[in-house]
């Protein structure tokens, strides 16, 4: 990207996804990032490796630390999230493992929203306890709970909005504020979002994670994850986190293919959102729906903060049936063209049964505590033409019960 001294604006997000931090003439004139696939590096001599092992010299060493690919791809997020830096790891987990390994210790206190993907909540339930590490889960949707529950040994407030699988959202802003007066960290999982729609650092959040395995890559074909937030921090989540305790880098393969994906993101997402606010609205309308989570309805309880704090209202949608369970499972068998299967994000459109599928990790009388029921179905809204994903929707659920 040329000099932002040519310009008299800053550049658009569509152009920060597609030029920011990579000059072809840099790279003999390759249009595209080139892929660097090396593991290590030659130094010059041996006093210039003991400088870079010593910080005392910027440069690559190993890949489990930096390589050139993972570079640009890590400044064009931490431009897009609004962030100092950027880290990308091999899948959301490593992002999110790295960033409690690297922040936490024995003793400290984590307070989370009470719905997260099913793993997230699994490693802060069952898994984090082992290491003296003690998650309370509260209803962050509303932030008196936070500042009722929040302790001097709270070191991290942790949240996903809208959260995976329910669609509940969390006050960015309101939740940061009390966080900050506590002296804590705020890490918001930014996945269902991207910066395309929603920018919490902007609103206060320390740090922004991601499965960059969704939206970001955009086309089902890698595993990939992310944080954004101050140098300091994503210093810390590298070198600790990553290099010395869960090795989660990405592969420059991978990064490559989420460079190429964020190039396209904006109008990814843009069709993301309108399909997915008219099969929101279809969905409601139909007989057999006892309820549609959707932050773009009107019925959505969360339809005025998501106007203030989201630009549109997102791809995912999650519904139940008048049927229950059943109903619900007949449904995704009945689909033709919708494909069963976890994960989201991508170009198809994908349907699955979270209760036992992605949040199987909740215990059975877990899960209405945490704020879903076992009939809860949860779509991710494709790239396909809006009427033959309706047309799918429309043919199963008027099947049901015959
Ligand atoms: C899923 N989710 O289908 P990876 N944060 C959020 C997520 O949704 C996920 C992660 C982090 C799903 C994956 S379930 C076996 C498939 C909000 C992942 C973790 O490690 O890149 O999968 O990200 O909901």
């Amino acid at each position: 990207m040329s000099d932002s001294r040519k310009r008299n604006r800053p550049a658009g997000f569509a152009t920060r996804a597609i030029h920011f931090a990579y000059n072809p003439l840099d790279y003999h004139g390759a249009l595209n990032p080139p892929l660097f696939m090396t593991s290590t590096y030659a130094f010059e001599n041996a006093r210039q490796g003991g400088d870079r092992f010593a910080g005392e010299e910027a440069g690559y060493i190993y890949h489990r630390v930096g390589n050139p690919t993972v570079s640009i791809l890590e400044k064009r997020l931490a431009e897009l999230e609004g962030g100092e830096a950027g880290l990308f790891t091999s899948s959301g987990m490593g992002a999110i493992t790295a960033a409690f390994w690297s922040l936490l210790q024995a003793g400290d206190e984590v307070i989370a929203d009470k719905t997260l993907y099913g793993c997230t909540f699994s490693l802060l339930q069952h898994h984090m306890t082992r290491f003296a590490i003690k998650t309370r889960f509260i209803d962050m949707s509303d932030p008196a709970q936070l500042e009722a529950a929040i302790s001097d040994k709270t070191r991290l407030v942790y949240c996903e909005t809208p959260a995976n699988p329910n669609m509940r959202l969390v006050d960015i802003a309101a939740i940061a504020e009390i966080t900050r007066k506590h002296e804590a960290t705020f890490i918001v999982d930014n996945t269902y979002c991207t910066p395309y729609l929603q920018r919490p650092l902007e609103l206060g959040a320390d740090l922004v994670v991601h499965s960059a395995t969704k939206y970001l890559g955009g086309h089902g074909d890698l595993l990939a994850g992310a944080a954004v937030g101050s140098q300091d921090m994503i210093d810390q989540l590298r070198f600790v986190g990553i290099k010395e305790m869960n090795g989660a880098m990405i592969s420059s393969m991978d990064a490559f293919l989420v460079l190429r994906g964020i190039k396209t993101l904006h109008l990814r997402m843009d069709r993301h959102c309108q399909t997915a606010q008219k099969l929101a609205e279809l969905l409601e309308a139909h007989d057999a729906v006892e309820q549609v989570y959707y932050p773009g309805l009107a019925s959505s309880p969360f339809h005025e903060l998501a106007k203030r704090q989201m630009s549109q209202f997102g791809g995912m949608i999650a519904l139940e049936l008048k049927g229950g369970m059943d109903a619900g499972r007949d449904l995704m068998d009945a689909l033709d063209l919708v494909t069963c299967a976890v994960s989201l994000g991508d170009a198809e459109t994908l349907v699955q049964h979270p209760a036992s599928m992605t949040h199987s990790t909740y215990e059975p009388e877990e899960r209405i505590k945490h704020g879903f029921t076992d009939g809860l179905i949860r779509i991710s809204v494709g790239l396909e033409d809006y009427d033959d994903i309706a047309d799918d929707f429309t043919q199963a659920l008027d099947g049901l019960g015959k």
